[in-house]
């Protein structure tokens, strides 16, 4: 009887640790740092985009796109200073709100996105 138990609390144990244990998907790329940072004032109409992520990151497989108060465009998508980052420049904004777009192939093959509001101003 009490070996019935144990094969249960094991058969238990098993199915618990299956939860915790991380697949493929914690590789993904998570942006850890941006300029222009989030929410970030920015003076003037050009915008100089780093992005950089947590893992290597595929700049011809990866898109950026900057929604505009004047509509959205996108952005040729340049590797960074290294291969965990990418980088981008956008000329002629208008003063206002803007968002950025970003969707990213990592190494592990999958697409990750998220987003990058910042607001310029007349210089
Ligand atoms: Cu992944």
């Amino acid at each position: 009887m009490a070996r019935k138990y144990v094969l249960v609390a094991m058969v238990a144990a098993v199915l618990a640790l299956g939860g915790l244990v991380p697949g493929p998907a914690a590789a993904h790329a998570v942006l850890l740092e941006s300029s222009p940072p989030p929410k970030a004032e920015v003076l003037g109409s050009k915008v100089e985009f780093n992005l950089r992520y947590n893992s290597r990151v595929d700049a011809k497989r990866s898109r950026l796109s900057l929604q505009s108060p004047n509509g959205t465009r996108n952005l040729e998508v340049r590797q960074g200073k290294s291969e965990a980052e990418l980088s981008a420049r956008a000329e002629g904004l208008s003063p206002g709100q803007h968002v950025l777009h970003w969707d990213v192939l990592s190494v592990d093959g999958h697409v990750s996105r998220g987003v990058l509001p910042f607001m310029t101003f007349e210089k």
